[in-house]
């Protein structure tokens, strides 16, 4: 008789966003097929997950990689390797940027975005579009026919010298996507305070990696959060405020949700267990440059109200944020004017292959979050909101075979050996976890297994996707 699946996974505890059950899980095709209690045997490939979590394979939808930085600067992962780092990590999608540079056509960066990834990521992926030039070509022609081409996400900044849009800008990108569905992500973070506080700091000899912090106050986070939430509400369009990091940004995105406004959420690792005296490294040297990114990290009270956010629903999505340089490389963290001023070092650290298990740790096994809040935080609603869902981000009949398998008790500590990264480093380094995901599989093929990569690189592929979701 000939086999009625390619592949069974036998024996494991299914998790959705919705429920937990014991199911085996037959795979025709790359798509699941079959959810039954007992499958028959005689499939051509059988993994027993017995004592396993089965998990949507995870989706981060905050990655940057191959991105320019500037003169000098670049980035510690092409689609290779943080691909194979997000596998390492238990995902199976990622959504990476593709940025528009000053002068250049959307469609131009999104080709050059396409050179990078084509046969080199070891799982599926998709582009947002980083707008840093809206001319009127743009925002009129290009990003109308790219929506409808499945680029169906956009970011926007509100500073850093090359990419800052005017308030004027920003309230036409967001007709932009109210009209043809986009989501917008928004850095919401004040171009002038910034320049303002960065300039006195360093009249005042306060150079170090540290004043980064000091540069970028809550308050500087809270008034741009609140100028981008004004903006969707005048346009009348949702919006993601991304990688928020304390109080008092929820506090405006609680407020905006309380009368009625669509505003989404989206915060990182970086902000449940990182504080801002990481950045003081050994007593104000330079190491405190791994930990410089934006937002920076802020204190324990933030943590705390962090994890209320996620606990209560202000947060949808879970992402790394993964933006990687390297520590000891002059064209990283080192540079050589980055070792004169904060104001020069590259914003970003590495944290794909962290986040799920630190998130399952802090969370899940704490007991601050369920299972269910888990797996919609870092798989489940990135589908849902950026147009995946259901072929991606849940466990159901029909969507591709993308599983995690999760050993929910192995106590692991966090190194840079188990990142897979092209960073020289982890920010994370020596934090203890327990729950480790042991297996990735992307549309029913092995792709990461026992520390190692199991599949080549070029096995992921792009995907267009819907118009934005809402929840
Ligand atoms: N914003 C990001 O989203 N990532 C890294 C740096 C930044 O400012
Ligand atoms: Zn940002
Ligand atoms: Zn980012």
């Amino acid at each position: 008789m000939e086999p009625q699946f390619d592949l069974v996974i036998r024996g494991g505890t299914v998790v959705t966003a919705a429920d937990t059950f014991s199911s085996d899980i037959g795979i025709v095709d790359g798509k699941i097929v079959a959810l039954a209690s007992s499958l028959p045997k005689g499939s051509i490939d059988e993994i027993d997950a017995t004592g396993l979590l089965v998990l949507p394979g995870g989706i981060d939808s905050h990655v940057h990689l191959d991105q320019y930085q500037g003169e000098g600067i670049v980035m510690a992962d092409g689609f290779e390797t943080g691909s194979r780092s997000a596998a390492a990590g238990g995902n199976t999608c990622i959504v990476p940027y593709a940025l528009q540079r000053k002068g250049q056509s959307l469609r131009d960066a999104v080709t050059d975005y396409h050179a990078k990834a084509d046969g080199n990521s070891l799982l599926d992926y998709g582009f947002h579009l980083i707008i840093s030039d809206p001319t009127p070509a743009v925002l009129g022609q290009e990003l109308p026919a790219l929506i409808a081409d499945g680029y169906t996400s956009v970011k926007i900044f509100m500073t850093y010298d090359d990419l800052v849009l005017k308030d004027r800008e920003i309230l036409e990108v967001l007709s932009i996507a109210r009209q043809y569905g986009a989501m917008v992500m928004i850095h919401a973070e004040g171009y002038d305070q910034i320049k303002f506080l960065t300039d006195k700091l360093e009249k005042a000899g306060k150079t170090a990696p540290y004043y980064h912090a000091e540069s970028r106050p809550q308050l500087v986070e809270r008034e741009a959060t609140h100028r981008a939430i004004a903006h969707a509400e005048l346009v009348d369009v949702p919006v993601m405020i991304v990688h928020v990091s304390g109080e008092e940004a929820m506090e405006q995105i609680e407020w905006a949700r309380s009368r009625g406004i669509k505003v989404y959420a989206e915060t990182c690792p970086q902000y449940l267990v990182l504080t801002a005296d990481h950045l003081k490294g050994l007593n104000m040297d330079h190491s405190g440059a791994k930990y410089v990114c934006s937002p920076p990290p802020r204190d324990h009270a933030s943590q705390e109200a962090i994890w209320r956010g996620i606990v209560n629903g202000t947060f949808q999505t879970f992402a790394s944020d993964h933006c990687p340089f390297r520590y000891e490389d002059a064209e990283g963290k080192s540079n050589p004017k980055g070792r004169t001023s904060f104001r020069w070092l590259p914003n970003g650290i590495p944290g794909l292959a962290a986040r799920m298990p630190i998130l399952f740790s802090e969370g899940v096994i704490k007991g601050r979050i369920s299972l269910q809040r888990f797996v919609e935080l870092t798989s489940t609603n990135h589908a849902k909101l950026f147009g995946m869902y259901p072929k991606k981000g849940t466990i159901a009949i029909g969507s591709d075979a993308d599983v995690t398998l999760w050993d929910p008790q192995r106590k692991v500590t966090l190194t840079q050996s188990l990142m897979h990264h092209g960073s020289d480093y982890t920010p994370y380094e020596g934090i203890e976890v327990t729950g480790w995901p042991v297996t990735t599989i992307l549309r029913g093929q092995i792709i990461f297994d026992d520390g190692q990569p199991a599949v080549t690189k070029g096995f992921g592929q792009f995907m267009t996707r819907q118009v934005a979701g809402r929840l």
